[in-house]
């Protein structure tokens, strides 16, 4: 990983608008503009953190009127030098002043390059590096105020505390090694033990949030599931707000699965409408129907929909925590075999049990868990692979001090935990998990 070029990148959306925003960070940032610039003050002048107007120029003349913001290594997002050039959103116009950094001696900038360089010159840990990525994607509110969070510090500096202790419990054991006829005297057996489980126990507190940190960047994912005709189609347009979905008393209608995001109470809510549950010689709707039970498998809520006005047909009704039953049209009367069921009374065509059905869905996934609410961390997919490593070698040291085995073996794991643990902040040789991370941001940030 070079640190020495100097990388650029358009870092607002290809397209059309009032305004794009061009970055350019590296040591030569500013002899690089030098030559194309022409204003007020020329670029080896530049005030840090004043914004300068210019023209941004080639051999034949003005390219485009721009604001030039200049930040100096190390106070720059990127820790480098950095220049912020404000021209006007064009796709030609800032291809055109693309294309003059890149000949000048700037080199593309791959995706999340710039963050990726303010991690690796210390300015935030991975964990705010990921961070960065969950603020641009975020869809509600709470998704934002979590990513708000991580980006604040509160993952890392939880981690970070936890890989010191884990260091001192570590440098402890390891003091016995140097002497090798010593074994851990039972006292500081278990002084180490109690330190162990206290470990053990924060670092599964922070496991716990795994499942809610997955809904907030990625969405519930929803699945409205149930027979031909029963209203799956009218509720997805409902809680869009929107028609999106076709809706006809035609059985059969919707033959491919329609995806779209919704909020709910700040949880983003991935609803999948599908086609009916029914066996169909009609090839297209079969595969409609194969298509359903693919989403149903994959769900992490399955809403099952049902004409509540007609006796329950041979439909299963399926009732445990990752399933929500929706007795619709209710404003046709609700059937008296459906008396003794626990479903939501529902009609579309009222919108009655709006609020039944939001409460049900935020119950399911806040449920008795940690509190979404007033949830400081929730940690992705990564850090949590990472950390049930962590947590599973914590259990195995402290069994293998239990069982009085030597020190060696205890360091071993301890060593092992404080890997994971570090790698989850970046604190350790990661190449590969850099990639891995950084590829996914987008270009320019
Ligand atoms: N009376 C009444 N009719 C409804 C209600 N919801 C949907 N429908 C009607 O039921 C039919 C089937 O609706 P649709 O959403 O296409 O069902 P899907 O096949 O399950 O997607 C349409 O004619 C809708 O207008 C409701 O709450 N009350
Ligand atoms: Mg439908």
């Amino acid at each position: 990983m070079a640190l020495d070029d100097t990388i650029a990148a358009i870092s607002t959306p290809i397209g059309e608008g009032a305004l794009a925003v061009l970055r350019l960070s590296g040591p030569d940032a500013l002899s690089i503009l030098t030559p194309i610039f022409a204003g007020a003050i020329s670029p080896e002048r530049f005030i840090p953190r004043c914004v300068v107007f210019g023209r941004i120029q080639d051999a034949g003349g003005k390219v485009d009127e721009v604001l030039v913001t200049y930040f100096r290594a190390p106070n720059s997002y990127t820790g480098d030098d950095l220049v912020e050039i404000s021209c006007h959103g064009g796709i030609l116009v800032t291809r055109r002043v693309l294309d003059l950094l890149l000949a000048n001696g700037a080199r593309m900038a791959d995706p999340g390059e710039f963050t990726q360089r303010a991690f690796l010159n210390g300015k935030m840990d991975l964990t705010q590096a990921e961070a960065v990525m969950d603020l641009i994607r975020a869809q509600t509110e709470l998704a934002l105020r979590s990513a708000h969070d991580q980006l604040a510090g509160h993952l890392g500096n939880e981690l970070a505390d936890i890989r010191e202790l884990l260091l001192t419990t570590l440098a402890h054991v390891e003091a016995y090694i140097d002497f090798p006829d010593e074994q851990i005297d039972p006292d500081t057996g278990k002084t180490l033990l109690d330190r162990i489980i206290a470990l053990e126990n924060r670092i599964e507190r922070l496991l716990a949030t795994a499942d809610q940190g997955r809904v907030l960047r990625h969405g519930l994912r929803t699945v409205i599931y149930g027979p031909p005709n029963a209203g799956k189609s009218s509720l997805l347009n409902l809680l869009l707000g929107y028609d999106r979905a076709i809706v006809s008393d035609v059985p059969g209608t919707t033959r491919d699965t329609i995806e779209e995001v919704i909020n709910i109470r700040g949880i983003p809510v991935r609803l999948i409408d599908t086609a009916g549950a029914r066996e169909s010689s009609d090839l297209l709707e079969s595969e409609g129907v194969r298509r359903t039970q693919q989403q149903v498998d994959q769900a992490d809520l399955v809403i099952q929909v049902v004409d509540g006005s007609k006796a329950p047909a041979d439909f299963k009704v399926l009732e445990d925590r990752s399933h929500v039953l929706i007795l619709n049209k209710s404003d046709l009367g609700v059937h008296s075999r459906w008396s003794e069921c626990h479903g939501i009374r529902f009609s579309c065509r009222e919108r009655t049990g709006l609020e039944d059905l939001n409460q049900t869905i935020w119950d399911r996934v806040v449920g008795e868990k940690v509190k979404l609410g007033d949830m400081r961390v929730a940690i992705n997919a990564r850090h949590q692979a990472c950390l049930q490593i962590a947590k599973d070698l914590l259990v195995a040291g402290g069994r293998s001090l239990q069982e009085e085995k030597s020190p060696e073996f205890v360091s071993i794991e301890l060593r092992g935990a404080l890997d994971a643990v570090g790698e989850v902040i970046g604190k350790i040789d990661t190449e590969d998990v850099l990639g891995r991370i950084f590829s996914e941001f987008c270009i320019g940030k």
